[in-house]
């Protein structure tokens, strides 16, 4: 197989219950869609966040315990504007730190860069673009204490063993002393967690389908995207958003550029993304079952959302 894209997207499709990776929505255009959800007012997540940092930026400042300089290392980091408010409280207030936002879009780092050197003169800014582990590998060797930030509820996507690894892997690649400071979206009245997800204007319908156009023009396939549907269930008591598409009718696609053709069954699934939502007890044992003690959660006035204050021990 050629690439990981094709090989990733064929292993989904051929499952006994067909499936596909979320990672590969945020193409252009599916990152342009993210954009709108994260400003449907029914997504609360990122007002939630964006009022945590906000707000208590100094709460968690001081929880570091840190001497200067220190880095600030951004998994993840898109357009940082969640970010924008803890950084401008330290240039505000001539704590020294080095900002590293690492993205896999340069584009998006070139931008970052320079609105954040334009709105905050002076500010220290390593942006890398690539692979997070090699990039934190680096990181471990400084000199300096380091905070790093995976924000936005990212954490969700993960199975609950994905996630211990991934966070294990961050935990290896920090020094005593380092914080994690990650967002986790909070088990809640689930009526609100399912309009966030199955809004009425039909946005994250776009944002699955678009995963079906990408698969089109990526590996020259023929996806009928009126022939497909979206379904997604928050079921309260595991905390799961679970994300599908539904083929409306009984239906072969063509892969044209690696010669395989797939078949939907009738009301067949295709699962595509977790979203997955916590309790305080459960991200306790997150933190611990990864080797993290937890300092502090921040929380949202609402108690929607948490910004995780984790150290390593
Ligand atoms: C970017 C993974 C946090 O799961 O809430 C938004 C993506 N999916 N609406 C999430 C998403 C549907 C989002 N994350």
């Amino acid at each position: 197989m050629t690439n990981a894209f094709a090989k990733d997207i064929l292993t989904g499709l051929r499952a006994e219950q067909k499936h596909l990776p979320s990672k590969y929505f945020y193409d252009d255009n599916g990152s342009r869609i993210f954009q709108e959800i994260m400003n449907m007012p029914e997504y609360y997540l990122t007002d939630a966040e964006f009022e945590i940092l906000s707000l208590q930026c100094k709460s968690i400042i001081d929880a570091l315990q840190f001497s200067t300089p220190f880095n600030i290392v951004e998994l993840g980091a898109g357009d940082g504007l969640k970010t924008f408010k803890l950084l401008e409280y330290l240039v505000k207030h001539n704590i020294e730190f080095n900002y590293v936002p690492i993205d896999i879009s340069q584009e998006a780092m070139d931008m970052l860069s320079k609105r954040l050197k334009e709105r905050l003169p002076g500010i220290h800014i390593s942006p890398q673009v690539g692979d997070y582990f090699e990039i934190l590998k680096k990181n471990k060797e400084n000199d300096y204490p380091s905070l790093l930030l995976f924000l936005g509820s990212n954490i969700g996507n993960y199975l609950d063993d994905k996630a211990i690894e991934l966070l294990q892997l961050f935990n290896n690649n920090m020094k005593k002393g380092d914080k994690l400071l990650i967002g986790i979206d909070l088990k809640k009245n689930p009526i609100v967690i399912r309009d966030a997800y199955d809004d009425k204007h039909g946005i994250t319908k776009r944002f699955n389908l678009n995963l079906l156009l990408r698969i089109n023009r990526e590996l020259n396939a023929d996806f009928r995207i009126d022939d497909f549907d979206f379904y997604c269930h928050y079921n309260p008591i595991t905390g799961e958003v679970k994300s599908y598409i539904i083929s409306l009718r009984d239906q072969s696609v063509e892969l044209k550029a690696i010669n395989e053709t797939i078949n939907f069954e009738y009301n067949e699934l295709i699962w595509t993304e977790l979203s997955k939502k916590y309790g305080l007890q459960e991200i306790q044992e997150l933190a611990e079952n990864s080797n993290f003690k937890l300092k502090t959660n921040f929380l949202d006035c609402k108690h929607f959302f948490s910004d995780s204050l984790w150290e390593k021990p």
